[in-house]
Parts: C-alpha cells; structure tokens; sequence
C-alpha cells in the first residue's frame, strides 16, 4: 500500500538540516577556504579518506541543544525537521552497528545526535525524518564514487557488498530506533541499478509503512517529487505531488564564506511562491561544527515565522 500523502500536502513547510563534519571544517581544509557547497569539501578538496576520516577525532558539538533547534523549527511555522543522518562523505551522526564512521564512535562527543532530535521533536510535537545518501559513499571502498582506490578485483558490482553492509543495516537502524519516522530523505541515486531502489521502498515499507520517500530514491519510485536543488518552478509542475528544497543563505552545510543570508522578507516570498504553486517548501539551516545555528539564520527564520503567524493559514 501507498502511505498518506495528507499531513505533507497539508503542513507546506520543513526544515531541512545540513550538519556534520564537513560543518565543523566550515570551507577550510588545511588553511585553504574551497568555495562551493560546504558538504561538498572532502570532494572539492581531495581530501584523502583517512585524513578525512581521522577528522572525526576533532568533532565535538558541544553547543548542540536539541531543543533549541526544534523550537526554532517551530517559530519559524515549520511543522517537519529532515536532517542530514549521513551525507555523501559516509559520517553517521547515528549510532550504528554497521559503521566505526559514527557519531559515537569515531568523535570525542560520542552521544547519538539523532536519538537527541527524535526525541526533541517527539517531545515538542514536530515530525522528523532522515535524509540518507544512498548510493553516494565517498569513504566506503565499494561505496558510489569512492574517493580512495578501489580494492583488488573491484567490479562495479561490489555496490552490492556496500549495499548489504552499509545501506540496509543503517536503513533499518533509522527506522527503527528512532520512533515515528516521517520521511526519509534519498539523494543523487546516479547511476545505481533501480533494484536498489525497489529493495529500499520494501525495506521502508516494511519497517514503517507511513514513512513517505522521496523520488532521489531513484527508479522511478518515491511517494513525491524533490524538484531540483533551490528551484522553484515558474509555473505549477505537472508532477503530483511536490517539494522545493532550498536553503537559508547559498551552500547547504555552514561554511564561514557565505554570508548571503535570505532576509525574513525574501524567505516569506519564496515560501508562498511554492505554496501557490500547490507545492511544499523545504528550507534548510547549517549549523556550526559546535552545534550553534548561524544568528542570522535564527533572526531570519524568527521574523519570517512571525509574519507566518500573522498572515498564514493555520
Ligand atoms: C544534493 C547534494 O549533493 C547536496 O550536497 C545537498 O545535499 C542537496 C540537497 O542535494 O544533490
């Protein structure tokens, strides 16, 4: 069966969360800033998979307050958090059985940062979900676009092993120490054969029946449409159901460099842009290394929130 649509259709707005350990290097590897999408570091800098690794050993959000964040969410009229459970560089900010390359494991921090928001959101009444990338690994030798060399005898096929190891294991640990699981968030599926994407939709399905997908599942599946990064159609799409995702300032996780804040104003046109246009708007924040959010962020989305609740439709 299909899970209900309703609650996405009806709530129009969510906070989206870029976080980990790119967060911490802010666009800076070895004193050198890298200009871009700050998630996208490891990449844009080459940064050897062991050194990026042992990066971990410095991670230590201590400023982190689940609470805080959630309460932002709300104040800003968000009803929904997705956060970044792992990125393309393969850190998990979750406890997992399947992985060392873990929140709990690899940082001086050690507590699980996702059991922390689950719990806050449950507490305050906000739904939660995960984004996962997939396919992507970029620390993971049989892991899509692994940045080391591959093993001996690598085949394209060995996805597989990555697949069964990494991807199944972790699915099923968001899903099912986490509580009520909203959404889970797939992303740039690429080339990966669409039998993966059908094993996922059983996985989730299996395991939380009411948890929607997105279509960067890949294959063609998903319960509704994530648009293109930060576009907002000119039109209504001809698409079904919909998101725009879109962000706060220009990059997706902090980077010190991008200071082009998107004023309460510019926030609020957006926002009623999609929502015209039948559409959901997903805004996303980056928080800091140490777990603070940006201030211009937490002036923005509390002026704009304020407009919403003078203005919105409940
Ligand atoms: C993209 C990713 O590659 C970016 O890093 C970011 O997560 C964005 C929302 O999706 O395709």
């Amino acid at each position: 069966g299909h899970p209900s649509l309703k609650w996405f259709v009806e709530d129009k707005y969510a906070m989206f969360i870029h976080w980990g350990l790119y967060s911490d290097m802010g666009g800076i590897w070895n004193g050198k800033t890298y200009y871009g999408i700050g998630e996208w570091i490891m990449h844009m800098a080459e940064i050897p998979v062991d050194d990026y690794k042992a990066y971990a050993s410095q991670f230590n959000p201590q400023k982190f307050d689940a609470k805080a964040m959630v309460q932002l969410a709300k104040a800003a009229g968000m009803k929904t958090i997705v956060i970044t459970s792992k990125h393309h560089d393969g850190f998990a900010l979750f406890d997992s059985a399947a992985s060392d390359f873990t929140v709990t494991k690899a940082t001086p921090y050690k507590r699980d940062l996702m059991k922390q928001l689950a719990d806050a959101c449950a507490e305050e009444g906000i739904r939660f979900g995960f984004y996962y990338s997939q396919n992507q690994d970029w620390t993971e030798p049989y892991g899509g676009n692994y940045k080391g060399e591959r093993p001996a005898g690598y085949t394209p096929e060995d996805f597989d092993i990555y697949f069964n190891e990494k991807v199944v294991p972790q699915v099923t640990e968001l899903l099912t120490n986490y509580g009520d699981i909203a959404v889970i968030w797939f992303d740039t599926p690429g080339s990966m054969p669409k039998k993966y994407s059908a094993k996922l939709v059983e996985l989730v399905t299996d395991l939380q029946p009411d948890c929607l997908i997105n279509s960067r599942i890949g294959g063609g599946y998903g319960d509704y449409v994530s648009l293109g990064d930060m576009h907002i159609p000119p039109v209504r799409p001809d698409v079904g159901v919909w998101e725009t995702v879109d962000t706060t300032n220009d990059s997706w996780s902090y980077a010190w460099y991008d200071q082009n804040w998107k004023s309460p104003k510019l926030i609020c046109e957006r926002l009623v842009q999609v929502v015209a246009r039948g559409g959901s708007y997903m805004l996303n924040v980056g928080p800091k290394g140490d777990g603070t959010i940006p201030a211009p962020v937490v002036e923005a989305l509390t002026a704009s929130g304020e407009w919403l609740a003078e203005n919105g439709e409940a």
